[in-house]
């Protein structure tokens, strides 16, 4: 069985959770509209009837604030060793940042080998596609360029089809059927961070995190407890919204995607914590799962 490891890497926003939950077809990575949404690396498992991809998302590389950025980055430039191939993944509709550049700049001295992923081509006419096309060759000897709109699913089938002949093992890494390493309550607190990004604006998304603070499992029925750390007791009152209302509504919009997620009914109770700065203290980042580095 031909198998690999393939990194996909890029700026914040440019959509690759969007991708790698396009590739397994299926919510194994959370998506928002706010960069920096992911923040742990997350493998994805495609299964082909005589090969296997394990596609690795990882953190949008930008230049960091502070000590959870900086982990981010390296996770991500992390992710680049032992693999097959990297999946160089950028908006085409944003036009080359100078984050490309410098990301392009690292990945010059990897010898492995960089496809160019050309996403959200469903906001591009073909002359736009064409012009990003030779912009981006101009910057980086790609090994490949594919266009693709990890949103409408346009193109995942070619993708899929251009990796498979990157790879090198011969070891089928997952049994079938298992399209993640991460489990459910990793997603779980992953949900409920998910809800938030997308209800809530400006400096919440990057100031709070998750944690799941109990599971407790029934015949029927899960009842399930998470943690919503902020850093500043004023993002408490956004949160909690007026009579509580953005919590409900982060509650419920969580609940059904976690229901989905076990298959069980589910009770969700979420509590607001404040962790002065904890993006910065090295003691809530490890306790927070932040430690692989
Ligand atoms: N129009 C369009 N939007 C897309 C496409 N792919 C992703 N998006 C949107 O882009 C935004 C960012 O998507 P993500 O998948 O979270 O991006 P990411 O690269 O994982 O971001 P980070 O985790 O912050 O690095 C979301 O609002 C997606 O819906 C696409 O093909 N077309
Ligand atoms: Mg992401």
């Amino acid at each position: 069985m031909k198998s690999g490891f393939v990194s996909l890497v890029g700026r914040p926003n440019t959509g690759k959770s969007t991708l790698i939950n396009a590739i397994v077809d299926d919510h194994i990575a959370i998506v928002s509209n706010v960069a920096g949404t992911t923040r742990n690396t997350i493998q994805g498992v495609y299964h082909g009837d005589d090969f296997q991809i394990v596609f690795v998302d990882t953190p949008g590389i930008s230049k960091p604030v502070d000590k959870l950025g900086k982990k981010l980055n390296a996770s991500s430039y992390e992710s680049l060793e032992d693999i097959d191939v990297i999946l160089f993944v950028v908006d085409a509709a944003a036009g080359i940042g100078k984050g490309d550049k410098q990301i392009l700049e690292v990945l010059k001295k990897e010898s492995t080998p960089v496809i160019l992923v050309l996403n959200k081509i469903d906001k591009l006419t073909k002359e736009g596609i064409i012009k990003a096309i030779n912009a981006y060759n101009s910057l980086f000897e790609f090994a490949d360029i594919i266009p693709v709109s990890a949103l409408k699913k346009d193109n995942i089938d070619r993708l899929i089809e251009l990796t498979k002949t990157y790879l090198r093992d011969d070891i089928k890494y997952y049994e079938d059927g298992v399209i993640t390493n991460t489990d459910p309550r990793f997603m779980i607190q992953e949900l409920v961070r998910e809800k938030i990004l997308n209800l809530t604006n400006e400096e919440v998304p990057h100031n709070i995190t998750t944690v799941l603070t109990s599971y407790n499992e029934k015949s029927n029925v899960a009842e399930i407890a998470v943690d919503i750390i902020v850093s500043r007791d004023n993002l408490k009152k956004i949160i909690i919204g007026k009579q509580g209302n953005m919590l409900k509504t982060i509650g419920s919009e969580a609940r059904k995607d976690i229901e989905k997620l076990i298959g069980k009914k589910v009770f969700l109770e979420l509590y607001v914590r404040t962790i002065k700065n904890w993006r910065n203290k090295d003691k809530y980042l490890n306790e927070l799962g932040f430690d692989e580095l």
